[in-house]
C-alpha cells in the first residue's frame, strides 16, 4: 500500500480570506502531493514499502535517508497542518489547554505573540509549533522538514511559514499571514483533542 496522499478537511475556498483558494489549490494540490508521490516512489521495493508513515519518518532519520525522511515528514507535517486550522478557528483555546496555556504563558493573548515571534524568527523555511512534553507545553520551531516527532514531544498544533504557504496571499508580509491565521483560522478544538489525547 503506498503511502496516502489525504483530502483537505475542507473545501479549498474555507479559508478564505485568509487563505485563498488559489493557494491551498497550489499547497496541497501541488506541494503537497509532491511530497507524497516523491515519497511513494523512493520507497518502491524498498524495506520501507509497507511501512506507516510515522515508521518511515523514524527509520529514514535512524538511517540518515535525507530525501525519504525529508518527503515523508513533509508529508506528515502537512496533513497535521491542514487539521491545524478550521473555518470556525480563531477565537481563544478552551478548556483544559487554556488553563494550560494560562500557566505557561500568563495568557492566550501573550502565547499569541511569543508563537508569532518564534514563526517570525524561523529563518528561512521551517514550522512553529505548539507542543507538549515531559516538560509542559512549549513553542518549537523546526526547520524544513524536521518534526518534533523525532523530539518525542506531541504536536498540538503546526503553523507551516515555508514562503509556499503564504507568498501568493502575503507576498514577503510573513507577519500579516501569521496574524491572519492565529486570529481567524487555527484550530483550537484539533488542539484541544491532541492535548487531551497525549498529555
Ligand atoms: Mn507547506
Amino acid at each position: 500500500m503506498p503511502i496516502e496522499f489525504p483530502s483537505l478537511p475542507y473545501a479549498l475556498n474555507a479559508l478564505e480570506p485568509f487563505v485563498s483558494s488559489k493557494t491551498l489549490k497550489h499547497h496541497h494540490g501541488k506541494h503537497h502531493r509532491g511530497y507524497v508521490q516523491k515519497l511513494n516512489s523512493a520507497i518502491s521495493g524498498t524495506s520501507y514499502e509497507g511501512m506507516s508513515l510515522e515508521d518511515i519518518i523514524f527509520a529514514a532519520h535512524a538511517n540518515s535517508e535525507t530525501g525519504i525522511f525529508n518527503n515523508a515528514a513533509q508529508a506528515w507535517n502537512h496533513t497535521f497542518f491542514w487539521s491545524s486550522l478550521s473555518p470556525d478557528g480563531g477565537g481563544e483555546p478552551r478548556g483544559p489547554l487554556a488553563d494550560a496555556i494560562e500557566d505557561r504563558f500568563g495568557s492566550a493573548e501573550k502565547f499569541g505573540a511569543e508563537f508569532k515571534a518564534a514563526a517570525l524568527a524561523q529563518f528561512g523555511s521551517g514550522w512553529t509549533w505548539l507542543v507538549c512534553s515531559d516538560t509542559g507545553i512549549e513553542i518549537l520551531s523546526t526547520s524544513n522538514a524536521d518534526t518534533p516527532l523525532l523530539r518525542g514531544s506531541t504536536p498540538l498544533l503546526t503553523l507551516d511559514v515555508w514562503e509556499h504557504a503564504y507568498y501568493l496571499d502575503f507576498q514577503n508580509r510573513r507577519d500579516a499571514y501569521i496574524d491572519a491565521i492565529l486570529s481567524n483560522i487555527i484550530n483550537w478544538d484539533f488542539a484541544a483533542e491532541n492535548f487531551q489525547a497525549g498529555c
